[in-house]
């Protein structure tokens, strides 16, 4: 797949938060995708008719964000492209969370991605969230698959360890380092890498575990010869752009289940 992504280098157009814009264009480059950044109600749905994948991510939302990524949502499923969303932060305030039903609810989202308490919020569990964190601790396969059920489209949920479900099949992953937790934007990227890897064609949830397959070994990669989370950040954009399949297919610690 990476290989894929690399030769095809889809257009990923990203409606996203003020605090990764940066970090998530360069890690698409990095990953051989091409990014563009396009916010303005006036020209999201232009902008996605050149795109092959977009990814939300509601992180620093605003009333007219929301109303672009609804116009862009419906543009790109029209056209038939993926569409990934980061519901950062979600139950951290009313308008968060009221602003992500309202996405979820208008546009047809290919896969959601978040940590255990943003994806448990999005399905109406409460679970606290500290500003765009959770504390929630636990098994993050429980998670996915009890919110899989309630939200009726494939998840993948992120941590320690990462699921990703579509209810029937599910994918662990335990790759990754905790690194990736102090740097802001590593699972907005995340979900912007996954948005990538699903303009393959391959099958939706194997593409999806591809992408979060890869990136955990490419932390891993980065973590080697790093001093902090400063050159971690640096390293991460460069094991993106250097690791090859091999490595990854040496490297990935991934479990697969059929729930039903
Ligand atoms: P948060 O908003 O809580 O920081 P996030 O949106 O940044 O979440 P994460 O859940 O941190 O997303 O996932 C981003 C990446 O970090 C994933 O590849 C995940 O596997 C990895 N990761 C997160 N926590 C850990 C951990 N404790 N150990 C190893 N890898 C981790
Ligand atoms: N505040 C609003 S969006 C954002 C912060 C810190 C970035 C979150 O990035 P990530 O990838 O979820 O850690
Ligand atoms: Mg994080
Ligand atoms: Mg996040």
């Amino acid at each position: 797949m990476i290989n894929k992504v690399r030769h095809k280098q889809p257009l990923v157009h990203n409606i996203t938060n003020q605090v990764v814009v940066n970090f998530t264009a360069n890690g698409l480059y990095a990953l051989g995708a091409a990014p563009v950044m396009a916010n303005a109600v006036e020209e999201v749905a232009d902008m996605v008719k050149n795109a092959d994948a977009l990814s939300l991510n509601i992180g620093t939302l605003t009333t007219p964000q929301v109303e672009a990524m609804i116009i862009a949502g419906k543009a790109a499923n029209e056209k038939g492209i993926p569409v990934v969303l980061d519901p950062v932060g979600v139950g951290a305030t009313p308008f968060r969370t009221e602003a992500a039903q309202k996405i979820l609810k208008e546009v047809d989202i290919s896969i959601v991605r978040g940590n255990a308490g943003e994806i448990s919020h999005l399905a109406g569990l409460d679970i606290p969230m500290k500003g765009v964190d959770t504390n929630l601790k636990g098994d993050n396969r429980e998670v996915a698959l009890k919110v899989v059920k309630q939200l009726g489209l494939p998840v993948i949920v992120t941590g320690k360890q990462d699921v990703i479900t579509d209810g029937k099949r599910c994918y662990l992953i335990d790759n990754g380092v905790e690194l990736l937790t102090k740097v802001t934007g590593a699972g907005c990227l995340l979900s912007s890498v996954v948005a990538a890897f699903l303009t393959t064609g391959d099958d939706l949830l194997e593409a999806a575990t591809g992408a979060v397959g890869f990136y955990g070994v490419a932390s891993e990669v980065a973590a080697e010869h790093i001093s902090g989370p400063g050159s971690f950040q640096i390293a991460l954009l460069d094991a993106i752009y250097q690791l090859n399949s091999d490595v990854v297919k040496d490297t990935i610690k991934l479990d697969h289940i059929i729930v039903s």
